[in-house]
């Protein structure tokens, strides 16, 4: 594995990714069945989303023991035979950490609930306000109140998520030294990386209701983040420094990032932030539909990149992830240009000054799911919001209309890897529809296609390692007002890389600000790219120049 800043991180979802034994869930000896695939790709972490005990509430992010692995995905040897396999090919395994909350299926929860004060310590217990309400105003993320009742203890306990998700007392000494000994263990198993979900939730502050009308969340980017994340990072990860670490900061802000990431070490290596992917939102509202602000789009990612730089703190840079719409039906072209645009929308990241991370089949140019039927769902968030849009009146169409958009199963539909039945991806009834669309876009059609979206990022991969200028260089914004461009520029030593994209099916005139003599194409996602000073950029066109 190269340098983190040179490296570029796979996220797979197991459950989607390839089911071996025909029960129609993705499993870790499908993982293992991959890893040349992923070598050809060319990644250097493969960032696997929790397959631990669970009760699948929410995908596994309701983790019941941090330990052992789910029976469904396989054995504590297919992990150890994985990570074994992935380090011969040069690859590490990141996993992912859920420390802000627990299972209500977890020992630890299940002894509270049978009255264990010790455990009880482990979560966040209250009364009830004297009229009978929950404790404070806070709402789940997947909708509804963030306290749930219980009656035999009489108090409620908090869950920022599902309510099979019980938060964390990260105030108990007792609880952090049990996710210290938890990251040990994975350490011990040779995993050279971390992800931690929502791990700037951790540090609760005061439990009072929130501000009118304010939004603002007590519990994000808390009082004692940065000691805790400090603490875990010395007891722990710190003590490994191959060990690459991601927070994801949910509705952080850049003045935290700087410290969650900064380059003196002492928290995580990089962050996931993710106001970029909010500007076809209403605010922090995602179940709407409004066109994608463009220009905001630029604005949050050039202040980010300028920020981030300025301050020598490191970002994660990426579109996808399980939780978000496939990039190219959210941001791209599903049809003429299907190909160009998520070529193009992969040049925007991967040139950027971060860590770019691919989310399985981001790298195939795989679409939404595109689902007609509740029947089809399966995310507990959005079966949440179907009942809640359609109680505050809304029609079951303009409800679907907003999760075809929204939806996080978007990116749940299984990885296609052929044409054929259910995409290869498994024999027997997969847990979750397959996008028919398989039949034209899967691996199988792409792997050895030099024109394919694959090959493409395979190419933006390796420039990565090739040139400095990616992992070192600055960041300037070029003609950040111009109305369907996002260009900016990078600087090291005597190399300036340009990457400049039209966002748009319609060709734009584009002015360079700067002399483009000297420049030459490294990568383009039209084979006859002719850059000029005045340049007629084509549909979705984009193209990284270098000069050295
Ligand atoms: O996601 C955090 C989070 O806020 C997500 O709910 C996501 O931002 C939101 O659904 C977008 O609308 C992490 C995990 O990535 C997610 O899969 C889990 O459901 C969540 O935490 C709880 O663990
Ligand atoms: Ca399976």
């Amino acid at each position: 594995m190269s340098n983190f800043k040179q490296s570029a991180v796979y996220q797979i979802y197991p459950k989607s990714f390839l089911d071996t034994n025909g029960d129609g869930v993705g499993d870790l000896p499908g993982v293992i069945e991959k890893l040349d695939y992923l070598q050809k790709l060319g990644v250097d972490y493969l960032w696997l989303t929790p397959f631990f005990v669970s009760p699948q509430n929410d995908n596994g992010y309701d983790v019941a023991d941090y330990r052992a692995i789910d029976p469904r995905y396989g054995t504590m040897a297919d992990f150890e035979a994985l990570t074994a396999q992935a380090e011969q090919r040069g690859i590490g395994i990141m996993l992912d950490m859920v420390f802000n909350h627990t299972s209500t299926s977890h020992q630890w929860f299940q002894k509270a609930l049978a009255g264990d004060p010790q455990y009880q310590d482990y979560y966040i217990f209250r009364p009830g306000k004297p009229d009978g309400t929950p404790p404070t105003n806070w709402e789940s993320k997947f909708g509804g109140s963030a306290w749930e009742y219980v009656p035999s203890l009489d108090q409620y306990y908090l869950h920022l998520f599902d309510k099979t998700q019980a938060d964390l007392n990260w105030e108990n000494p007792a609880v952090r030294r049990e996710v210290q000994d938890i990251v040990r263990f994975w350490m011990g198993k040779g995993v050279r990386g971390f992800r931690f979900d929502v791990v700037n939730l951790i540090s609760k502050g005061e439990f009072v209701d929130d501000l009118q009308g304010d939004g603002r969340r007590f519990y994000t980017d808390g009082p004692r983040i940065h000691e805790f994340l400090q603490e875990l990072n010395r007891e722990s990860f710190g003590q490994a420094p191959e060990i690459i670490t991601v927070g994801e900061m949910s509705s952080t802000s850049m003045e935290n990032c700087f410290r969650y990431a900064g380059e003196d070490g002492k928290e995580l290596s990089m962050v996931f932030s993710f106001h970029h992917l909010k500007v076809d939102f209403v605010g922090n509202e995602k179940w709407v539909l409004v066109p994608a602000d463009f220009s905001k789009l630029k604005e949050i990612l050039f202040s980010w990149q300028e920020g981030m730089a300025r301050h020598g703190a490191w970002n994660a840079v990426f579109w996808c992830n399980h939780d978000q719409p496939r990039v190219v039906s959210r941001f791209g072209d599903e049809g003429a240009y299907w190909k160009q645009s998520a070529k193009m929308l992969a040049g925007v990241i991967h040139a950027m000054r971060g860590t770019p991370y691919i989310y399985q089949g981001e790298e195939l140019g795989m679409t939404n799911a595109g689902f007609t039927r509740l029947d089809q769902y399966r995310d507990v968030e959005s079966l949440n919001h179907f009942q809640i849009l359609r109680d505050k009146g809304m029609s079951e169409t303009g409800v679907y209309a907003i999760l075809q958009a929204h939806s996080r199963d978007n990116s749940r539909t299984p990885m296609q890897w052929t044409a054929g039945p259910n995409g290869g991806f498994t024999t027997g009834e997969p847990w979750i529809s397959v996008n028919p669309n398989t039949a034209s876009i899967n691996a199988e059609g792409q792997v050895d296609d030099p024109d394919s979206i694959f090959a493409y990022y395979q190419s933006l991969i390796r420039l990565r390692k090739e040139y400095e200028v990616f992992a070192q260089g600055d960041f300037t914004p070029l003609t950040p007002e111009h109305p369907s461009v996002l260009a900016y520029q990078r600087q090291w030593k005597n190399t300036t890389l340009l990457c400049i994209n039209n966002f748009y099916r319609k060709e734009c005139i584009w002015n360079s600000p700067v002399s483009l003599e000297g420049y030459r194409v490294l990568l383009s996602n039209y084979d006859d790219c002719r850059p000029s000073q005045s340049w007629t950029l084509r549909p979705y066109e984009s193209a990284l120049l270098i000069k050295e």
